[in-house]
């Protein structure tokens, strides 16, 4: 593939959920050698270091939603940093645990609408993400950010959303642990969603490829958000919110390789890597190897695809 001036943007953000650990997870990603793997492939690697939010008003420990004002500040500076970052390259954002996307998200669809062109999201995760604050039960802001990009209600106190993400743009691939609440807010979205039955009857590389080709016919930007528990536990142990009969390495390799292959890739997410839980940094390693295949390593080279 073509020469990326790929920028890392450590996010060390661990507010959208309960259980500590991904404020390490830059710092493994960078430890597994993810800045060495892109250079062998060409590329020109940034590391911007580790970002830390402005000062915000302390969280009620008590309150339903789990420390708001934080996820606020990180939100507002992630948001401002993804948009500079897409003028000069394409962001890799460090996470973190996944509240990092209400911000690196809504940062690249600022900059996509400010260049004319649609904004697309590949969510690749066990869950949906799609809760409101109002109908998260567990009051965790990292189940929230498809429900925040796309402009659902009851977000307040953070920053409107300006460029929301059509629905019709959104693609959700890994599904298998989703919310009462969720399921009815997918029921009624043209949002596009694969669980996994559908990536058991299928393969993984069906709906991926339809959802490309829609992205290439609109000549869009395409976010790639990549949570640790798409994948399946055994192979990839190091996450919170581990949920069986997930994605395999192959299948998380494919995806990636398609991603490559379409040039349609403009930003990534790299979330929910939780150290403390990994094993010899196995976690870690897959990340940065799926990471290289979504930017270019080959066994062999193959025909490009053409999508679009
Ligand atoms: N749906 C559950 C909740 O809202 O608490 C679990 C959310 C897990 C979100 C992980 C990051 O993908
Ligand atoms: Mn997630
Ligand atoms: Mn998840
Ligand atoms: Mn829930």
């Amino acid at each position: 593939m073509t020469q990326t001036t790929c920028i890392l943007i450590g996010a060390p953000l661990d507010c959208g959920k309960r259980r500590p650990g991904c404020l390490m997870g830059p710092d493994a990603l960078r430890t597994a050698g993810l800045a060495a793997a892109l250079g062998e492939l060409g590329h020109r690697v940034e590391d911007r270091g580790n970002l830390r939010p402005d000062a915000f008003a302390p969280d009620d420990p008590g309150a339903r939603l789990y420390r708001r004002n934080e996820t606020i500040a990180w939100t507002e500076l992630l948001r401002r940093e993804a948009r500079a970052a897409m003028a000069e390259g394409l962001p890799i954002f460090l996470g973190g645990d996944h509240a990092l996307s209400l911000g690196s998200v809504t940062g690249v669809a600022d900059h996509a609408a400010a260049v004319g062109r649609p904004q697309f999201v590949l969510w690749l995760d066990a869950h949906s993400d799609i809760h409101t604050p109002r109908t998260s039960d567990s009051g965790n802001l990292h189940g929230t950010p498809i429900g925040y990009v796309t402009g659902r209600p009851d977000f307040d106190g953070f920053p409107p959303v300006t460029a929301p993400v059509p629905p019709e743009n959104v693609c959700l691939i890994g599904l298998r642990s989703v919310d009462p609440a969720e399921r009815q807010a997918l029921e009624q979205s043209p949002i596009r969603r694969h669980d996994m039955r559908d990536i058991d009857e299928n393969g993984i590389a069906r709906g991926l490829a339809a959802f490309l080709e829609q992205v290439a016919a609109q000549n869009g930007m395409l976010h790639v958000s990549l949570d640790v528990d798409f994948l399946d536990p055994a192979v990839a142990p190091a996450v919170g919110t581990t949920v069986p009969g997930g994605a395999t390495v192959r299948e998380g390799h494919l995806a990636m390789e398609m991603i490559c292959d379409s040039g349609l890739m403009t930003s990534l997410d790299l979330v929910e890597l939780n150290p403390f839980l990994d094993e010899r940094g196995r976690t870690a390693h897959l990340l940065v190897e799926l990471t290289a295949s979504a930017l270019g390593r080959r066994v062999f080279d193959r025909p490009t695809r053409a999508y679009g």
